[in-house]
């Protein structure tokens, strides 16, 4: 039987959602018209009145917010209360340039602990669970996000933060954990130090987990799932929106319910900046309904996603947003092609005779871009003979030249020789200094 943190928000028609957002977004807009002079200008210059939109269907004439924006305005120039009803300040470092600087109210906080709750409750948590958070906590809001919402559902949580990992495994078999929220490139190798350590996952008592704040294969949750014997689900969200819990998949695993009573996804071309119809894929963008210190408007993901309003078995009425295979700016053009990092993990999982670590190194030979993917044999695949080597480095080629149309060089590495990560994984190394 699915279980629901809050039913009747989580399954209102969509009859009501169309309303309640429409009301939402007039009380948003004449926030922000008021409140924040950057917003003002930029409606005035669209010629654009917060009285002219009637209903969300109206969104579409509203200017976009980027992550520019954040930057001109940096630090508090986009929060609509005064600093005396903040009472938490997050910031995200990004790859460049400033920090971007976020900000909640009591009642944001109240929003997202519901979020996450609702996130938590299809993962199967409830009292009576152990919520260990190993995201990290500070400036970062997955580890205080999670928190938050586990604290909310009334279990016990144990905020262990990320990092040193032998004392995170004690902790999470000593207490019993039922549930285990981080990064999947950090569950997975928890679940590989839990191997060497010589522990035997069955005396865990892990049953499910949310993990998110980067992309993610179906073939790294197969793995996941196989290593720490637990129901994983994906949860995405970020800093500028609310941060985790924006978006969660259910029972039925085949995309990420957006919580539509509190953001309004769209997907747009990222070059002519027009909406998609359903189902395209594209640039997610979001409008926040409820916050009230941070209410950003259509702003610009980088995240490439579609949305699905097909009814969802699991019961939930909000649209669902398949899982972001990346972002616009993590893609990398090799030779004229466009590939994600997760697109070469698909092929890599589904080959299924490698680790799931890996690292795409992209340089330029002359005019040519080239492109290197390291990845490390699986600890029972690994042999010294070279002829089984070749053969397998072989066989990945083909398979990327097949189902990309990329040729790479294929680079078989020892196992653990690339390093691991305690919160989001990186990738990529791109040499070509094209920035
Ligand atoms: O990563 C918030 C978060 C924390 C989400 C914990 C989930 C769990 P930022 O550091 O601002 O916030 O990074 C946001 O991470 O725009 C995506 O590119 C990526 N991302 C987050 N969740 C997912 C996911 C947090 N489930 C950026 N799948 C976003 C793919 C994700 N990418």
């Amino acid at each position: 039987m699915e279980k629901y943190w809050n039913a009747a928000a989580e399954k209102m028609s969509r009859d009501e959602i169309h309303e309640l957002q429409s009301k939402k977004l007039k009380r948003t807009l004449e926030r922000v018209y008021t409140n924040v002079p950057y917003y003002r200008a930029k409606m005035q210059q669209k010629g654009i009145l917060p009285g002219d939109i009637k209903t969300i269907d109206d969104l579409e004439y509203l200017p976009f917010t980027t992550k520019q924006d954040l930057r001109e305005t940096y630090p508090f120039g986009l929060f609509a209360v005064p600093m005396s009803e903040v009472v938490r300040i997050h910031a995200s470092s990004g790859t460049t340039g400033k920090q971007t600087v976020v900000g909640y109210t009591a009642h944001d906080i109240e929003i997202w602990a519901e979020c996450v709750a609702r996130a938590l409750t299809i993962a199967g948590a409830d009292n009576t669970s152990m919520v260990q958070v190993s995201y990290g906590y500070g400036l970062f809001t997955g580890g205080m996000g999670a928190h938050y919402g586990s604290e909310r559902i009334g279990a016990s949580t144990v905020p262990t933060s990320s990092g040193n990992t032998k004392r995170q495994i004690t902790l999470l078999k000593d207490f019993g954990a039922t549930h285990l929220c981080c990064t999947p490139s950090y569950a997975i190798y928890l679940g590989e130090t839990i191997r060497d350590m010589g522990l035997d996952i069955s005396e865990f008592k892990l049953k499910g987990g949310l993990f998110g704040a980067e992309p993610w294969t179906e073939g790294m949750r197969a793995e996941l799932e196989r290593l720490l014997r637990l129901d994983a689900h994906d949860i995405y969200g970020l800093s500028e929106i609310m941060g985790p819990g924006v978006a969660v998949d259910c029972s039925q695993k085949s995309g990420l319910h957006v919580w539509e009573d509190h953001f309004v996804p769209e997907i747009i071309d990222p070059d002519t900046e027009k909406v998609l119809p359903a189902k395209s894929n594209g640039e997610l963008v979001f409008s926040c309904l409820s916050k009230e210190a941070f209410p950003l408007i259509r702003y610009r993901t980088r995240d490439v996603s579609s949305l699905n309003y097909d009814e969802c078995e699991c019961g939930r009425t909000h649209v669902r947003m398949s899982k972001p295979c990346g972002r616009t700016d993590d893609m990398l053009i090799i030779r004229g092609v466009n590939v994600f990092p997760s697109q070469i993990e698909q092929v890599l999982m589904e080959l299924g005779e490698t680790s799931p670590h890996y690292m795409l190194i992209v340089d330029r030979d002359g005019q040519l871009d080239t492109l290197e993917v390291q990845v490390e044999i699986s600890d029972s695949h690994f042999f010294d003979e070279v002829r089984k080597m070749e053969s397998l480095a072989a066989k990945i080629r083909a398979a990327l030249q097949s189902m990309l149309g990329i040729a790479a060089k294929v680079t078989l590495v020892e196992p653990k020789s690339i390093e691991r990560s305690e919160g989001k994984a990186k990738r990529i190394i791109d040499k070509r200094n094209l920035y």
